[in-house]
């Protein structure tokens, strides 16, 4: 009898592998690889004392964009007022810059020289 032209001929086929083993299946865990995920770089946002911004205006802005009832609002713009600067909150890198353009956004267009930058924290 002929072949037809798509058949091909049977060829033994080679032995099947043990398939390997999975969680669940039975077998026991020799190994436990230690957890690698660290806490993210915290960065905090650092509000810059100057001559001209008026202190009700700092204040207004620590209240609005750090969350700060108006009394630690106060402190804190006080303690910049007094030290030169003040960290206002301590965030994960993106949203310690968006604090920043916030706060830079906010003095720009009041007119307002504030300035606020933020820095990495820690070991
Ligand atoms: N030094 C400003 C004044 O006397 C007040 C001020 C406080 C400005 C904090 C900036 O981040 C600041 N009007």
């Amino acid at each position: 009898m002929k072949r037809m032209a798509s058949q091909t001929p049977n060829r033994p086929t080679a032995p099947k592998l043990p398939l390997p083993r999975r969680e669940g299946d039975g077998a026991a865990v020799l190994e436990r690889r230690p957890q690698k995920v660290k806490p993210p770089q915290m960065y905090q946002v650092v509000v810059l004392n100057d001559d001209y911004t008026p202190m009700e205006f700092v204040v207004l802005v620590i209240q609005e964009y750090f969350n700060k009832d108006r009394a630690t609002a106060t402190q804190i713009m006080l303690k910049i007022h007094l030290d030169g600067k003040g960290v206002c909150g301590v965030f994960t890198k993106d949203v310690a810059a968006t604090k920043v353009d916030q706060v830079l956004g906010a003095a720009q267009q009041a007119g307002h020289p504030l300035q606020c930058v933020s820095e990495p924290i820690g070991p």
